[in-house]
C-alpha cells in the first residue's frame, strides 16, 4: 500500500486553502511541491553554514564545500554517470540547454544538421535556432501524429552523416509523452550525432540512468523533482564538456588569469561560473534522497493509477477532447469544445484547483492541433483520486458555466 497520508504529511503547503477551498495541486509540471525535509536543508544552510564556496580557509566555507560536492555526488549516483565532475549544476534546465547549444555554435558550420522534435519546449528550440542563425547549421524536425508520438519513420529519413546533434525530450511538458530515447540515442549515434536529452519532465516519474541509455548530454530542473528553485543539471560525457568552450567567463572557472591570456579550469568548475546557487544544490540534494526514499516504482505505480482513474472520469464529460494518447506519464492536457481554456483554469481556481492553462511553452503543439492552448491537469504521487473527483466536478461546474 502506498503510504499516502503519511507521505502528504511531509509538504506543508497541501494543507492550505486558496479561495477558502483545500487546495488541489494539480500544476506539478510547473513545478513540484516542496517536503519538509528539503524545506528543512535549506533552514539548516542558512541558519548553520551559509558561506562561499571553494574560496575559503575557514570552517564555515568549508563545511558548505563539502555538503555542495556532497550534493554533486548524490545527483551522479542518482542520475548513474561515471564521474562526479560530469555533473554541472546550473541553474536549471534551460540554463544547462543554453550551455550546450552556444558551445556547439563554434564547432558546427554550415551545411551541418541537427534535428528536434515537434514535441519539444521552447527552451530547446530557440537556443538551437539561435545556434543555427550563428553558424549557418540547418534545424530539421521530427513531426508528431495526433496521438502526441513521434512519427519515428520520419527520423529514420532525417538522419545522415551530416547530422550533427539531435535534442528530444524525454516526456513532453504539454502532452505526457513518454519518447522512445533509446531508440533515438541509437539511431542518431550510428550517423556520429551527439544526442541531447531533456529530462525536465521525466525526472519526477522516471529515474535515469545515463549510462545505460549511453546519452551525450542529458538536463534536468530541480524544482520538478521536490526540489528548488534556480537550480539543475548538466549531465555530459567527459570527453564532450572537454570539447565544448566555456560558456560564461568570471570567478571560479579560471586556472590562471592574465591580461594576456586566461586558462581555464578543470570540470566542472569550467562551466560553473561566479557563486552558485549553493543552498540550491544542496537542497536539490536533499529532494534526490526524499524522492528514492519514497522509490521510483512505487511514484509510478502511484502516478498511473491517478492518470488511469483521471483519464476515465475526464472523458465521461461531453464536448472534453484529451490531447495526447500515446504511452505517457500522469499528465492530461484538455479542452472542452467551445470554450477557452483560460476561462476553465480561472473557475477551478477559484475552487481551489491549480492547473495550468495555455501553450505551455510549446506553441509548435498547439499549432498542430489548431488550438490556443489546454487545460493541464499534472499529477503527483501525492496527488489522490479524492482530489481528482475535486477536479471533475469542478470541470463540470465550469462547463455549466461557461456553456
Ligand atoms: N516546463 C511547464 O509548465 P526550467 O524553466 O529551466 O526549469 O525548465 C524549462 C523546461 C524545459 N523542458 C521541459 C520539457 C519543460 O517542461 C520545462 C519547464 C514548465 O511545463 C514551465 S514552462
Amino acid at each position: 500500500m502506498f503510504p499516502i497520508d503519511k507521505i502528504r504529511a511531509d509538504f506543508p503547503i497541501l494543507n492550505r486553502k486558496v479561495h477558502g477551498k483545500p487546495l488541489v495541486y494539480f500544476d506539478n509540471g510547473a513545478t513540484s511541491q516542496t517536503p519538509q525535509a528539503v524545506i528543512d536543508a535549506i533552514v539548516d544552510y542558512y541558519s548553520n553554514y551559509n558561506a562561499n564556496i571553494h574560496r575559503g580557509v575557514h570552517t564555515l566555507s568549508q563545511e558548505a564545500t563539502d555538503k555542495y560536492e556532497e550534493a554533486r555526488i548524490k545527483i551522479q549516483k542518482h542520475f548513474n554517470a561515471k564521474k562526479a565532475y560530469e555533473i554541472i549544476l546550473t541553474a536549471g534546465t534551460t540554463e544547462s540547454v543554453n550551455i550546450v547549444a552556444s558551445g556547439f555554435s563554434s564547432l558546427l558550420k554550415k551545411g551541418d544538421e541537427v534535428i528536434v522534435s515537434a514535441l519539444e519546449h521552447h527552451s530547446n528550440i530557440v537556443p538551437w535556432q539561435m545556434m543555427c542563425e550563428k553558424n549557418g547549421a540547418v534545424l530539421r524536425v521530427i513531426p508528431m501524429d495526433d496521438k502526441g508520438a513521434l512519427q519515428m519513420n520520419v527520423f529514420d529519413d532525417l538522419l545522415n552523416e551530416n547530422t550533427k546533434i539531435v535534442f528530444c525530450n524525454h516526456v513532453s511538458n504539454a502532452l505526457g509523452t513518454i519518447n522512445p530515447i533509446e531508440e533515438i540515442i541509437e539511431k542518431a549515434h550510428k550517423v556520429g550525432a551527439y544526442v541531447l536529452i531533456d529530462g525536465a519532465q521525466a525526472c519526477p516519474h522516471i529515474k535515469p540512468d545515463v549510462q545505460a541509455l549511453d546519452v551525450d548530454f542529458y538536463v534536468a530542473s530541480a524544482h520538478k523533482i521536490c526540489g528548488p528553485t534556480g537550480v539543475g543539471l548538466l549531465y555530459g560525457k567527459e570527453e564532450l564538456l572537454q570539447l565544448l568552450p566555456p560558456y560564461q567567463g568570471g570567478g571560479e572557472m579560471i586556472e590562471t588569469v592574465t591580461f594576456e591570456k586566461t586558462t581555464y579550469a578543470g570540470l566542472p568548475h569550467k562551466f560553473e561560473a561566479g557563486t552558485p546557487n549553493i543552498c540550491g544544490g544542496i537542497a536539490f540534494g536533499a529532494a534526490i534522497d526524499y524522492m528514492n526514499n519514497i522509490g521510483f516504482d512505487a511514484i509510478a505505480t502511484q502516478e498511473n493509477e491517478l492518470l488511469a482513474y483521471g483519464t476515465e472520469k475526464l472523458q465521461e464529460i461531453d464536448g472534453l477532447r484529451i490531447y495526447g494518447t500515446a504511452k505517457k506519464t500522469a499528465v492530461i492536457s484538455f479542452n472542452i469544445e467551445g470554450i477557452h481554456p483560460y476561462d476553465i483554469g480561472s473557475i477551478l481556481d477559484k475552487l481551489g484547483i491549480a492547473v495550468r492553462t495555455g501553450h505551455h511553452c510549446a506553441q509548435p503543439i498547439m499549432d498542430f492541433y489548431k488550438i490556443p492552448g489546454t487545460v493541464r491537469a499534472s499529477f503527483a504521487f501525492y496527488n489522490t483520486k479524492e482530489e481528482i473527483d475535486v477536479l471533475v466536478a469542478g470541470v463540470k461546474k465550469a462547463k455549466m458555466m461557461l456553456s
